[in-house]
């Protein structure tokens, strides 16, 4: 049994993460592959819950506490992730562990604790980060309802954004039309199914 890739959309907000990844697993589905997509925040389960009451300003919490519920709502996740990737499922993600670091970060927060507590969850195949100016992204619908939409501090965010990547990521033009950018990323994402084809690794970790 071949083991599913796990993709992940990053991004600051406003960015068509959530456009793009829920475009890609239908396309996976339509070809035959079987894809899942998932979202974090998780804000279904109880501590998704908080954090939805934090983000949406109607609860207040120290940074400190809210950073790490971010990570312990990755870490509820993670059986059924790998799970699903060991039967064959390909996970497309809408945020994860790199968004945790950059926003909290982006607070000041110490990098190297911020990102502590998500040391041992499953590290992505690859990575596609949706990159789009602040000053675009806020011309976007929306734009502004929740606690870090922002124009200075997405601009923290995105240096954050930058300082993490490696070689499994693609930066990606959120500007450009939709469709275009679908297009690019089925072109990513077939060469990240070859080269596991090739390689057979196994899931690693942050
Ligand atoms: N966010 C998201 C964090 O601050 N830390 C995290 O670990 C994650 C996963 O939550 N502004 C922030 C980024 C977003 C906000 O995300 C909610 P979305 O994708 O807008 O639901």
């Amino acid at each position: 049994m071949t083991r599913g890739l796990f993709i992940l959309f990053e991004g600051c907000d406003r960015s068509g993460k959530t456009t793009q990844s829920t475009r890609l697993v239908q396309a996976l589905d339509d070809s035959g592959i079987k894809a899942k997509l998932l979202k974090f925040p998780d804000r279904t389960t109880a501590i998704g819950k908080m954090i939805d009451g934090y983000l949406t300003q109607k609860s207040k919490l120290s940074d400190e506490a809210i950073h790490l519920l971010f990570s312990a709502n990755r870490w509820e996740a993670m059986n059924q992730m790998r799970a699903d990737l060991e039967s064959g499922i390909t996970l497309v993600v809408d945020r994860y562990a790199f968004s945790g670091v950059a926003f909290s970060a982006a607070k000041k927060l110490d990098f190297k604790w911020c990102k502590a507590p998500d040391v041992g969850l499953l590290a992505p195949d690859r990575v596609f980060f949706m990159d789009i100016h602040p000053d675009d992204a806020a011309k976007r619908d929306g734009y502004g309802e929740e606690i870090y939409e922002k124009r200075e501090f997405q601009i923290e965010v995105r240096v954050k954004f930058f300082s993490m990547m490696d070689s499994s990521w693609s930066v990606v033009d959120a500007n450009k039309d939709a469709d275009e950018i679908h297009r690019q990323i089925m072109v990513l994402t077939k060469r990240a199914f070859k080269k596991q084809e090739e390689d057979q690794s196994s899931i690693s970790s942050l």
